[in-house]
């Protein structure tokens, strides 16, 4: 395997000022043919040699400044084109061939239910044609698409269409983009499908058509994405002084895709599952997953499109700034407070255990394998959270200011993590030099935090760990702002200081600190408000202190982790032996029955207060890892809870029923809430949930009922189960997002017996190994399903869907590889056996797969 370094960096010797392709679809082989115009780098030492990137190219030809080479005067191997000898300036014309139909990896150019599409990033350029494929080349592109006409209407690249033609039974387009872009942003449809179209106009008057592709089957999915781009196109204008540049923006759904969607120049590629939505087919999170994901890619437009990065140490710059951009759109939008407790909830319970187990590693890496398996929650979500804290750090009005200063000193160009935060320095006047530590060092920090009571002073006590990540060991103290107020008994936020402060952000810098404050009274801290820095927060709170931040505080973090420290201090007792159910379910009673009571308030925010961690979460807790025993303590609590708050389960299952679909936050928020009753009246074993579920099932307003329905019956094996799961089939069979929920609700069953289920689902004619949506319907739910992962047969199951997928499509076997990466945590008959399996796999897997199995195997 080659491992690629930050330290190594060189500007490339040659630059490509223009390219021009030609891309012939025929059936069976493609040929593109691209004229480079090359420059020699001002910037780099001078050189006479360039190599161009190309990954499984048939040459037809290579003629340089019009000379036709000749075997011998070039070399191509191991994906790279080296010429000497070049010129201060030249042209070089390559013609190849490739076979897009065989492409099963679905990098480059490929098929997608007979249409041809693109993936570029972040280095599937080179499957096209020779090229540097690296971001910091940017080139003005002028695409010419050819194919048959019927069967391919629609010919769609970069830019403005500028010029067309027919010869025959084909057509031709040629698509100019005026914008210099790396080619890891060059995209290209070729299809027959519908459009969705509108218009926008600009703040500055410039109108902009709008237009959404997808089959002709999925025409009425695509009115929320199209309101979304719009909403946040005005956002950006607004929030960041951003304005679309080009005359045209598209974006083409196809269900063959790896990730969730490509921000390529004008002409965004999506996955279907983030793009379409019908309240028939799409559940509330699904509208929002589509509403934040559309204007994600809105978004890169400036940040990563028209500022890019240098290379892909520097990833984050573009993910995790527009990560941030996509939440602050989204809270504004929606419910701010429920948008935060959800982008947490999926920092705490995803990324960090992969910053705390083996493929831990910065949010901006010094080296990798391959750059696929970094596109990682790190990259993206704490990427994301380190943006937030220059956001806070600086105050909203200047941070607009440096971002100001960031899009207009680096427009048109290729920059770093640290061009970003000089800017931030530069107009905060701050000194950043200790806060960069957060891009270089790997590991969630560990802030324990100790209080004491003495007199009229009330002081805390910070101390600040990181621990060490592989190849990292020795950890620096970071930059550490923490939110706070202290609350009285009543839940009133106290003074602070004599101004009568009653809250405060405290800039921690060293590894240990006390802030002491004038207070006499008992109080209740409430810390890290927001959850102002991504960090795990010890303190040691007694119960009746979590029950009045859950009670009163105004913070939804605050209360939100309140809950989950009460759920897991119950849980853990259980997993030790130490507890029984029944009695920490009438324990924690009135404190949820007062956030039931409040629930009128916000039912979203009630919802998220009342879940129990997942099984998942409790399982970090407890090392060495026995999977049966946490399930065990899980399925007890939830029945017990379940049992002790009955009638509330009962009447929030009845009672929040609408009459008519509405698609707001609100009727959002209901919804959900209802789900989590009747699931919680199923799991207490009340003896009309199973009606309850059916009535919804059978007549439901909308997919989140119809789904939420179905989960219950097939979760707690209610009478009806399997004639539902029969009729949901039937009735979407043609409907493959839906499909996807289908597979998913069976794969996520709690308990062992559900390995069964998974084998036969993927004996299922509907499961398709090619396609990744249905494949992590069904791998990514087991691996998120620890009872059943965690067993003999749930390993050898794995291990093998594991190598099935690794021959098709190396990126998404390396992904769902990463669900192995608890093995070291596993009690020790379990972690032989897995690891023996893995081992297996990694003897012949791909360099993806390989570079996350290795690094899991340790
Ligand atoms: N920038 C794309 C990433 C696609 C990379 C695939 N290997 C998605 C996004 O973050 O917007
Ligand atoms: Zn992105």
């Amino acid at each position: 395997a080659v491992t690629t370094r930050l330290s190594d960096y060189q500007p490339p010797a040659y630059l490509v000022d223009s390219v021009n392709l030609d891309v012939d679809i025929r059936d069976g082989v493609t040929t593109v043919t691209s004229e480079l115009a090359l420059r020699r780098n001002p910037e780099a030492a001078v050189s006479d040699t360039m190599s161009f990137n190309g990954e499984g190219l048939v040459i037809r030809s290579l003629a340089l400044d019009g000379k036709v080479l000749e075997e011998g005067e070039y070399r191509y191997e191991n994906g790279e084109l080296r010429l000497s000898g070049l010129p201060e300036q030249a042209t070089l014309i390559s013609v190849v061939d490739i076979e897009p139909e065989k492409n099963t990896a679905l990098e480059g150019l490929y098929m997608s239910n007979g249409m041809y599409c693109t993936q570029c990033e972040a280095q599937g350029f080179r499957h096209i044609t020779f090229f540097p494929d690296r971001p910091d080349v940017l080139s003005r592109f002028c695409t010419t698409v050819r194919a048959d006409k019927k069967r391919y209407p629609l010919l769609l690249s970069n830019g403005n269409p500028v010029e067309q033609g027919e010869e025959g039974e084909r057509h031709w387009v040629t698509w100019e983009d005026p914008f210099p872009k790396p080619c890891y942003l060059f995209a290209l449809v070729a299809g027959n499908l519908a459009c969705l179209e509108d218009r926008f106009v600009t703040a500055s008057g410039r109108e902009v058509a709008l237009r959404l592709y997808a089959e002709h089957r999925d025409l009425d999915k695509l009115d929320h994405a199209m309101a979304s781009l719009k909403h946040a196109m005005r956002w950006d204008e607004q929030t960041y002084g951003r304005e679309y540049d080009l005359d045209i923006y598209m974006i083409v759904a196809v269900s063959h895709f790896n990730m969730g969607a490509m921000e390529n120049k004008g002409l965004n590629i999506f996955n279907t599952s983030c793009v379409l939505a019908h309240p028939a087919t799409t559940t509330d999170a699904g509208f929002q997953r589509v509403e934040s994901v559309v204007a994600h890619e809105y978004f890169h437009n400036w940040s990563g499109n028209r500022v890019t990065c240098r290379d892909w140490f520097q990833l984050s710059l573009k993910e995790g700034f527009t990560v941030f951009r996509d939440q602050m759109f989204s809270a504004d939008m929606n419910s701010a407070a429920v948008q935060r407790v959800n982008d947490v909830d999926f920092l705490v319970n995803h990324q960090f255990p992969e910053d705390q187990g083996p493929m831990a590693h910065p949010v901006r890496p010094a080296e990798y394998q391959k750059i696929d398996n970094f596109y990682t929650l790190t990259i993206y979500e704490k990427g994301a959270e380190i943006v937030r804290m220059q956001y806070h750090l600086l105050g909203a009005e200047s941070f607009r200011k440096a971002t100001d200063l960031y899009f207009d000193r680096f427009d048109g160009q290729a920059v770093t993590c640290d061009d970003f935060v000089d800017c931030m320095e530069e107009v905060s006047g701050m000194d950043m030099g200790q806060f960069r530590r957060w891009y270089s060092q790997a590991g969630t920090p560990i802030l324990s935090v100790t209080s004491e009571q003495s007199g009229d002073t009330y002081s805390l006590t910070f101390r600040q760990q990181t621990p060490p990540t592989p190849g990292q060991s020795d950890k620096q103290p970071l930059v550490i702002p923490v939110r706070l107020a202290l609350l009285d008994k009543a839940g009133e936020p106290v003074a602070l200081d004599d101004t009568g402060l009653r809250e405060t952000v405290l800039i921690l810098r060293e590894q240990e600190q006390t802030f002491q404050f004038p207070v006499g009274q008992t109080v209740t801290p409430s810390l890290l408000r927001g959850f102002s820095a991504p960090v795990v927060l010890e303190f040691d709170y007694r119960a009746d202190q979590l029950a009045t931040l859950l009670a009163h505080d105004t913070d939804g973090y605050c209360r939100w982790s309140a809950a989950q420290r009460l759920y897991f201090a119950a849980l853990d007792r259980l997993v030790t032996g130490h507890g029984k159910a029944e009695d920490e379910a009438l324990k924690l009673a009135p404190v949820l029955e007062q956030v039931i009571e409040r629930a009128g308030e916000d039912a979203a925010q009630a919802a998220l207060l009342l879940t129990l961690p997942t099984e998942v979460a409790l399982g970090d807790r407890h090392t060495p890892l026995d999977p049966s025993a946490i399930h065990s303590a899980h399925q007890q609590l939830k029945r017990a809870l379940g049992r002790a708050l009955q009638a509330q389960w009962l009447s929030l299952s009845e009672n929040l029923l609408a009459t008519e679909l509405q698609m707001d936050g609100v009727a959002m928020g209901r919804r959900q809430l209802r789900n989590l009753a009747l699931d919680y009246l199923a799991a207490g074993e009340h003896k009309e949930a199973a009606r309850i579920a059916v009535e919804l099932f059978e007549l439901p307003l909308c997919m989140t009922e119809e789904l939420g329905a179905l989960r219950v019956l097939v979760h707690h094996r209610l009478p009806g189960a399997e004639l539902a799961l029969k009729q949901f089939a039937e009735k979407w069979k043609e409907e493959a997002l839906v499909m996807d929920q289908w597979f998913s609700v069976q794969a996520s069953v709690p308990g062992e017996t559900t390995v069964e289920s998974v084998a036969a689902l993927l004996e299922h004619p509907a499961f398709d190994w090619k396609v990744p949506n249905r494949v992590r319907s069904v791998l990514g739910a087991l691996a998120g399903n620890p009872s059943a992962f965690n067993t003999d047969e749930g390993y050898a199951l794995f291990t093998r869907a594991l190598a099935t997928v690794d021959a098709l499509n190396p990126q998404i076997a390396a992904r769902i590889g990463n669900a192995a990466a608890r093995l070291h945590k596993l009690e020790s008959g379990r972690q032989r056996a897995f690891r023996t399996l893995l081992q297996g796999v990694n003897d012949k897997a791909s360099p993806n797969l390989s570079e996350v199995l290795s690094r899991i195997l340790g």
